[in-house]
């Protein structure tokens, strides 16, 4: 990763149990280090193709209809090692703003694309920026995207982002901007940096790489952990998702593969708890988790970003 970028930690599986990570496990990510953004003089701007610009302070915010949105944050992890195995994510509770209210009251036009800025500025992987950019098609930003200012039920801190960030569900992290300054209603991507040279990849079927936005289908082995000491009787659990419900999770013992039960997805697009009870020899043993979603994506034996998880344990 590039030197500049804050990578604060990645918590490891033993940090990621809880359905709801709370704050301090949830991982940390800036491209140009964390930006410290006064919630006293912060403004938001809607503008670009709009019949009348905004300019909304936090206070503008709260006074809006709220909503609580549970979401998966995942990491696509280093953009220049795109191929690399990520475990960066969490699962937790953003309240905000939709941001169709604000298109709304802004009086946006067609689009289709929305332009998100953030406060921070820097140079990654030797460009300068003047600020972190993402685009979000116009009609998914309508459909979904939140202008988040809490998490878990506390305001919205540095590290994450505050005072506001975009949420957009079953995204990757990357387009979530934090530090959030502006969203704008334009009538073609924005050129920049985190837009159209980096955080892309190969898409089959697609004419040249498409920017990462879809999160993979992946799971996650939360119990039990790496290098573990178990009895016999041992339940293998965890966590699944991606953009589409995971439909199946396969526990997989020394290879040989068995369905685990799999909580459906519900209303929101969180994690999904799988368990699957097996019994164990005295000895050592690999265990696994592999998910499938609904659209029939599989998590990749190796060579991906998400490929299956395996830890080693020990019966004695
Ligand atoms: N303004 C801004 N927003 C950003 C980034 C950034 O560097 N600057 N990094 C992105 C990436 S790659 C990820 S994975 C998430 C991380 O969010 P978190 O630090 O709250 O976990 O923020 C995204 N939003
Ligand atoms: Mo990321």
């Amino acid at each position: 990763m590039d030197p500049a970028t804050t990578t604060k930690w990645i918590p490891g599986p033993e940090r990621l149990a809880a359905r709801v990570t709370a704050v301090q496990d949830v991982y940390v990510i800036g491209h140009f280090g964390i930006a410290h953004v006064d919630p006293g003089t912060w403004r938001l701007r809607v503008d670009g193709d709009v019949a009348t610009p905004l300019d909304l302070d936090l206070a503008d915010l709260r006074a809006l209809p709220g909503v609580d949105v549970p979401a998966v944050l995942e990491c696509f992890g280093n953009p220049l090692v795109p191929g690399e195995l990520v475990r960066r994510a969490a699962n937790v509770v953003w309240h905000g703003v939709p941001v169709a209210a604000l298109l709304d009251a802004a009086g946006a036009g067609p689009g289709p694309s929305l332009w998100a800025t953030g406060a921070d500025a820097g140079e990654f992987a030797g460009v300068a920026c003047t600020e972190y950019r993402k685009d979000v098609p116009l009609a998914v930003a309508r459909e979904r995207a939140i202008v988040a200012f809490g998490l878990n039920g506390a305001p919205l801190d540095d590290e994450h982002g505050g005072p506001a960030r975009l949420v957009v569900p079953g995204w990757f992290g990357t387009n979530n901007v934090k530090w959030l300054t502006a969203l704008t209603v334009a009538d073609r991507r924005p050129e920049h940096l985190f837009t159209t040279r980096l955080y892309q990849r190969p898409v089959p079927g697609a004419d040249g790489p498409q920017p990462v936005r879809d999160l993979d289908v992946t799971s996650v082995v939360t119990a039990p952990l790496e290098g573990a000491a178990v009895g016999t009787a041992v339940t293998v659990t965890g966590w699944a998702w991606g953009a589409e419900p995971v439909a199946a999770v396969a526990v997989g013992v020394d290879g040989a593969w068995g369905r685990a039960d799999l909580e459906p997805r519900g209303e929101h697009r969180t994690w999904q708890r799988f368990a699957l009870a097996v019994d164990l020899p005295p000895g050592e043993h690999v265990l696994a988790a592999r998910a499938t979603d609904a659209a029939g994506r599989v998590q990749p034996d190796g060579g991906a970003r998400n490929a299956v998880h395996a830890v080693s344990v020990s019966v004695r």
